[in-house]
């Protein structure tokens, strides 16, 4: 179906699909689990709560996990100044995942909430991970069988104020890790429906989120995740959020100025001016991570069982570029460098978004506080990753090729950049950079999983230039 219609309901644009999903319609409830098994923490003697919004493109589902062993003793309710209790947004997503049970090893109290559209948006597009995931409920059942620990899980929209405010008022969080948000620059170019959805999820979302902070948690502390991305690629260094200027003989320390290029990459900048606004005004603390590319797809926790494997992404549209390159590697197809390949963007391993996270969390911002770290380990350009992935291919007895496909995207392609990024190294971060036997193992990963690759969802299919009002399907 070429031609799709987007619908806005209660003032809200969802995406339009393929399939006549759409979030809360009945085809999505199908695939929500239809039993539940509910149980308040904090109000026992309510007993089972089954909480759906009336909103009916909403329905929203919150599910209550049994306490955990830990919970129930007390042990991690301390008045001390490190929170216990965090909340992770988007936490069934490849960064929130991941997260969710390095926290919960941890020993934190955690509580997943999440609207799963994640899931969706590949049934809408026809795209998988590359690695198969099991539903939320079997992670968390197994995480549970395997560890004792419980995660607790809401199913709902941020967006959704009263779900989100229930959320708040029976988890009562400490703090609040925020990846629930639209995360791909090429979905949000695909067309007006899917960039109109995603600055209002992810702008209205976050507003949803300080507002709740406000409102139920005013001490709670805001760990959100931006982008690298919003400060674009300066002729100058980038410093870490702010930089101090003399103009006209007068000096200031302003925040970095943002030159974000794609409708996605600007919602985060509207995100961290919502924040920063609200520090002031509310008195708010938060900390914007600033992260860069993520690679790799195993942490200690999801190596722990085929059901806690995490997803792994290498479709033009969702995608990211090294994950992309090793999957091309073991399958054959020529890595798809865009344009001259000399754009340079900071990378981290996905180990290194859980400890960046931890370490936020664990010494967090002061009441007010609109602290900015920058998040990646290494500076790489494309050809530079073209490069390694070519390298440790052939070892690995693969022919791998680079091609230059014409670049989808309006970005440079030459271009200065250095980046800072100290603060989260002066607060402990133990990076890992990345190595052969890290390439390695993202190959053999891809080669193990070879056989479930899409080869035409490789290619982009999304041109910054001709996004346009008509809505489009990018599927194959
Ligand atoms: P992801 O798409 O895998 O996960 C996002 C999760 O958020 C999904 O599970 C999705 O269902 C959920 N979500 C989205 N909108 C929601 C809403 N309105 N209410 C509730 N849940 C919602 O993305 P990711 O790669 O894990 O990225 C997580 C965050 O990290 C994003 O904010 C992204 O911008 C940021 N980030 C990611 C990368 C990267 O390379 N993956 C790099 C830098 C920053
Ligand atoms: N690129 C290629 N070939 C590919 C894929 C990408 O040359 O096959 C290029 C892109 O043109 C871009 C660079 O590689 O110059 C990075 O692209 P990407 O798709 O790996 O990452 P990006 O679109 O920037 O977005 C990803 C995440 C996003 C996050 C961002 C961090 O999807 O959520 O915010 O990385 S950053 O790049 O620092 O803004």
């Amino acid at each position: 179906m070429a031609h799709l219609l987007s619908s806005s309901h209660m003032g809200r644009t969802f995406p339009p699909t393929t399939d006549g999903f759409r979030p809360g319609s009945p085809a999505l409830m199908a695939l929500l689990p239809k039993s539940l098994h509910m149980h308040t923490r904090r109000a026992p003697h309510k007993g089972l709560i089954f909480r759906r919004s009336n909103a009916p493109t909403r329905r929203c589902t919150t599910v209550y996990a049994p306490p955990s062993q830990e919970a129930r003793s007390g042990s991690l309710r301390t008045s001390s100044s490190k929170p216990k209790r965090v909340m992770v947004i988007g936490g069934d997503g490849y960064c929130g995942w991941a997260t969710a049970l390095h926290l919960s090893k941890k020993g934190y109290e955690v509580a997943i909430v999440d609207s799963l559209i994640r899931r969706l948006f590949d049934h809408q597009l026809g795209l998988s991970s590359l690695t198969p995931i099991a539903s939320i409920h079997d992670r968390l059942r197994r995480w549970m069988s395997l560890t004792g620990k419980s995660i607790q899980l809401h199913i709902g929209d941020v967006c959704d104020f009263e779900f989100l405010a229930e959320a708040f008022r029976s988890f009562e969080p400490e703090a609040v890790v925020h990846f629930g948000e639209q995360r791909s620059a090429p979905y949000s170019m695909i067309d007006r429906s899917r960039a109109v959805f995603t600055q209002q999820n992810n702008v209205v979302g976050t507003l949803n989120v300080l507002f709740a902070i406000k409102e139920f948690a005013e001490e709670c502390h805001l760990v959100k995740l931006g982008t690298m991305g919003e400060y674009g690629t300066p002729n100058i260094d980038i410093e870490e959020g702010y930089i101090t200027i003399t103009h006209n003989g007068r000096t200031d320390t302003l925040p970095y100025p943002k030159q974000a290029s794609s409708f996605y990459h600007l919602s985060k900048v509207h995100d961290s001016n919502n924040i920063a606004f609200t520090c002031k005004a509310w008195g708010i603390r938060a900390t914007d991570l600033n992260q860069g590319v993520v690679y790799g797809v195993r942490t200690e926790e999801t190596a722990m069982h085929d059901e806690l494997s995490n997803r792994l992404d290498y479709d033009g549209v969702f995608g990211t570029a090294l994950n992309r390159f090793c999957v091309q590697a073991a399958v054959g197809h020529p890595l798809t460098v865009y344009g001259k390949g000399g754009q340079t963007r900071g990378y981290l391993d996905i180990r290194d978004t859980v400890q960046c996270v931890e370490l936020a969390i664990a010494n967090p911002a002061k009441p007010g506080e609109f602290r900015v770290f920058n998040q990646f380990t290494e500076q790489f350009s494309v050809n530079d990753l073209a490069s390694l992935v070519k390298k440790a291919g052939a070892k690995m007895g693969l022919d791998v090729q680079a091609i230059s496909v014409p670049n989808p995207r309006v970005e440079a392609e030459e271009h200065y950049y250095n980046a800072k990024h100290t603060k989260l190294i002066e607060l402990g971060l133990q990076p890992h950079l990345l190595s052969d036997s890290l390439l390695d193992s993202l190959l053999n990963f891809a080669i193990r999983f070879r056989d479930r690759v899409d080869t035409a969802q490789i290619m982009p299919s999304v041109s910054w230039k001709k996004i346009g009002v008509k809505p489009q399907t990018v599927a194959a």
